[in-house]
């Protein structure tokens, strides 16, 4: 039986797990919505490219399944693209599919005709344009199985509009073609030597293991062994707010297994270790099994305390009564709603994103990540509402960075995504503004204004409730109030808060 070539892809998408297509609309793909309804594909109709490749991101980081983006050729992907950037440096999961200018119109000019996958390529493991509908079947599974396997990271196909529209007659690939073969992370006889010899041993995985599964397997590797391992994903590197004093914790260990974690700026390309710290590079993340007895000695403890460091302060910091908020006080508050065992934090801006991270941990964290790009906090927030729907979803981001996708909150209210969004709001692009301060001093910090805007009036004209805070007072009870209500009418929350233009926290000991 023939398949449209459309049908292929959206039944190949369903044969491989896919839950949610995260889409904007366009000539070139309108073949795949129609194929979608056969293939009981739904699909979450974004309002800008990005955030339908950020909300993939965020789907693939907290389920672990490959998240799927499909948008149109020309603009649409190159709108896309920014987004496949923080997929990358997240070792997140994702397939972009794009829409392209058909076979039989190349170099003449066509339609929205562009070099779709070389644009793509340096933002993704791998990025190919389909040449003939008889391979579409196979170079799905294939792009599918690249951005699971391995290190993991999105991967772009282009799909020539004649070829979507072609009937094919290969039949799909079996399900197991859409997966990779499972590697078990061998600990080998040298790494497991240097660790069980160390004083101060550390073993430091890479962002991919950053999701709750990651994190759970680290703490049982630690559990087991007795070596302290950790994960990095921090575009602040040894300086990343949530884990306290990790530069110390790095600089005083003397052998340090990078699982996976590269070797990079987060790390001062190594500079981060004493000069005498034997560094172990390998591939794989957290290790699987730990094949001898659990080291003795406090080392671990000492290395937990040290990440948890915050300063003794904060635990009784409170704002001036009329306001602006000290941001450690909206943690606080923030904190409080993400109690429940499934909860989900994500974090994005400059300095109040840094703020949040280090007051308020949750067992789902979704962060902007090594790739230090602001904007994706609210496509974020509706993909982990999406893959979590009984879960509290709190993200916590700056005013400057809500203007990037703040038209997601319309999306969230029309599929019914009952996330709170908490927006920092200093009036300012507050990171920028602390560098011209340290770098250029007072008298030069310009440029960097932004409005006293009540983001929860535009959430409000969304369709989402608003609250605002102007007065710590006001605080828990506008928190309180927006996720009674948000969960009440699976609508989103927007609670504008008013804060202090501070610098990030950095931590000493003294
Ligand atoms: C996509 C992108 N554009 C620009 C930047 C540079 N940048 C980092 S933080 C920041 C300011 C963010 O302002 P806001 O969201 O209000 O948070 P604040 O720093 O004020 O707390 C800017 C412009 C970036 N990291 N990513």
């Amino acid at each position: 039986m023939k398949l449209r070539g459309a049908d292929v892809v959206a039944q190949g998408l369903a044969r491989a797990g896919t839950r949610y297509l995260f889409s904007l609309s366009g000539n070139h793909v309108m073949p795949v919505f129609d194929a979608a309804l056969d293939a009981k594909l739904p699909i979450v109709h974004v309002r800008h490219e990005a955030a339908a490749v950020h909300m993939a991101d965020a789907w693939a980081r907290i389920t672990g399944e490959v998240g799927v983006a499909l948008v149109t050729g020309g603009p649409g992907h190159a709108n896309a693209v920014s987004a496949l950037y923080t997929a990358l440096a997240a070792e997140s999961p994702v397939l972009l599919l794009s829409g392209h200018a058909p076979t039989s119109e190349l170099g003449r000019g066509a339609f929205q005709e562009m070099a779709q996958a070389e644009m793509a390529a340096p933002a993704c493991k791998a990025a190919w344009t389909v040449r003939s509908a008889a391979t579409l079947g196979t170079d799905l599974a294939r792009a599918m199985r690249m951005a699971k396997s391995g290190r993991p990271g999105p991967v772009h196909l282009s799909l020539p509009s004649d070829l979507l529209d072609a009937g094919v007659d290969t039949a799909l690939p079996g399900r197991e073609d859409f997966f990779p073969q499972p590697v078990r992370p061998a600990m080998n006889e040298e790494i497991f030597e240097a660790l069980q010899k160390a004083k101060k041993p550390l073993l430091i995985a890479g962002p991919a293991a950053s999701n709750a599964r990651g994190r759970a397997a680290l703490r049982a590797f630690e559990e087991a062994s007795g070596v302290p391992a950790l994960v990095m994903e921090s575009p602040r590197g040894v300086n990343d707010p949530s884990q306290g004093l990790l530069a110390e914790v790095l600089a005083a260990a003397d052998v340090v297994v990078l699982a996976g974690k590269r070797r990079d700026f987060t790390l001062r390309f190594g500079a981060a270790f004493g000069k005498d710290c034997r560094v172990i590079e390998t591939e794989g993340g957290p290790p699987g099994a730990w094949a001898g007895p659990r080291r003795t000695g406090g080392w671990p403890e000492e290395v937990r305390a040290a990440l948890a460091f915050r300063p003794a302060q904060w635990a009784s910091l409170a704002s001036a009564p009329g306001g602006p908020l000290h941001p450690v006080e909206v943690g606080r508050g923030v904190q409080k709603l993400l109690t429940a065992p499934d909860a989900v934090l994500v974090a994005d801006g400059g300095e109040f994103g840094q703020w949040a991270q280090a007051t308020v941990t949750a067992p789902h964290r979704v962060i902007n990540g090594v790739a230090g790009a602001i904007g994706a906090a609210l496509p974020f927030a509706a993909a982990a509402k999406l893959a979590l729907p009984d879960a509290p979803v709190v993200a916590m981001l700056g005013d400057g960075t809500f203007g990037f996708h703040s038209a997601e909150i319309d999306t969230a209210v029309r599929a019914g995504l009952a996330y709170v969004a908490v927006v920092g709001n200093d009036c300012c692009w507050n990171a920028e503004y602390q560098i011209q301060l340290r770098s250029f001093g007072a008298a030069r910090a310009h440029g960097l204004d932004l409005l006293p805007t009540r983001y929860d009036r535009v959430a409000a004209a969304f369709g989402a409730h608003g609250e605002q805070v102007e007065r710590p007072a006001e605080l828990g009870p506008a928190l309180q109030s927006a996720m009674r209500r948000a969960v009440r009418s699976r609508l989103p929350a927007c609670v504008n808060v008013m804060i202090e233009r501070l610098p990030a926290p950095a931590f000493h000991r003294s």
